[in-house]
């Protein structure tokens, strides 16, 4: 995390060396004896910043079948109680639709066996809590770059937020609901999927069924659980208590990169 932090952070640094060059190139650089140099370590300063970008594009680590953890365990809301979601598995999810809205041209209302239609993904990754403790599992997905491409992101869009379906805290303004959110880097990455087998076998209850969000290269909070809708938006000041998750607005990080 901190690795992540230093990152951000300097990427900003690098942001803000650039523009203050740009400011100053307007005029006096030209005739500068030294102008040469200092575009040349801008250069290097963008490739470096793009460098950093790339990598958040690279996959996390994948294990075999033998590393997969037998006894996983199941973290947060392990059976929701609220009322629709009590009602859609009492019918073994026959009435679940996934909506797909926000800022896209084309809004989708999903059954699972569209879901599991789309194309897929399999990957054995290992999943890390804050709270320690690390386990290892195999998923099978729909790609969310699928779903997205499908629904047609308008250009506005941002950022991808995930709404389930379990309210994790009792509060009165309604703020309790288990939300997360993601950039398009991570909605784009070719390891994030919408999963819904675990270990081979229908994705359990208490690990987020029917749906739930693998994006592999951050920490346990960002697998949103009991996916109901996913709504495309250009801020994430409006939603909960403003800061685009849970527990990022209960005091943890948004970017929770690993
Ligand atoms: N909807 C929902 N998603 C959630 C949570 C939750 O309580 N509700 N807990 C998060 C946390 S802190 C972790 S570590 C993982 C746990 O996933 P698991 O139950 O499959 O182990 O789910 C995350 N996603
Ligand atoms: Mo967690």
């Amino acid at each position: 995390m901190s690795l992540t932090a230093n990152r951000r952070r300097w990427l900003g640094v690098a942001g803000a060396t650039l523009g203050s060059l740009w400011l100053s190139a307007c005029d006096r650089l030209t005739n500068d004896p030294k102008f040469a140099g200092v575009l040349q370590k801008a250069e290097g300063l963008t490739q470096r910043a793009q460098r950093l970008v790339t990598d958040r594009k690279a996959l996390a680590r994948e294990f075999t079948p033998a590393d997969i953890s037998p006894d996983f365990k199941p973290n947060g809301t392990i059976r929701p109680q609220d009322d629709e979601y009590v009602a859609l598995l009492g019918n073994n999810f026959a009435d679940y639709r996934l909506t797909v809205d926000g800022l896209v041209e084309h809004p989708q209302s999903l059954t699972l066996a569209e879901v599991r239609g789309l194309p897929s993904r399999t990957q054995i990754t290992r999943h890390d809590c804050v709270e320690g403790w690390s386990s290892i599992g195999k998923w099978k997905g729909a790609r969310l770059a699928t779903l997205l491409d499908r629904a047609k992101l308008k250009p506005t869009a941002r950022y991808i937020v995930f709404h389930c379906a379990d309210t994790l805290e009792e509060t009165l303004d309604g703020t309790g609901q288990y939300y997360e959110s993601i950039d398009l880097v991570d909605a784009y990455h070719p390891q994030t999927i919408l999963a819904y087998e675990m270990n081979d076998a229908t994705l359990p209850v208490a690990h987020g069924a029917p749906l739930r969000l693998r994006v592999e290269r951050q920490l346990g909070y960002k697998q949103a659980k009991y996916v109901m809708r996913i709504e495309a938006v250009d801020r994430l000041d409006q939603l909960g208590r403003g800061k685009g998750g849970f527990w990022p607005d209960r005091g943890y990080e948004w970017y929770a990169g690993i």
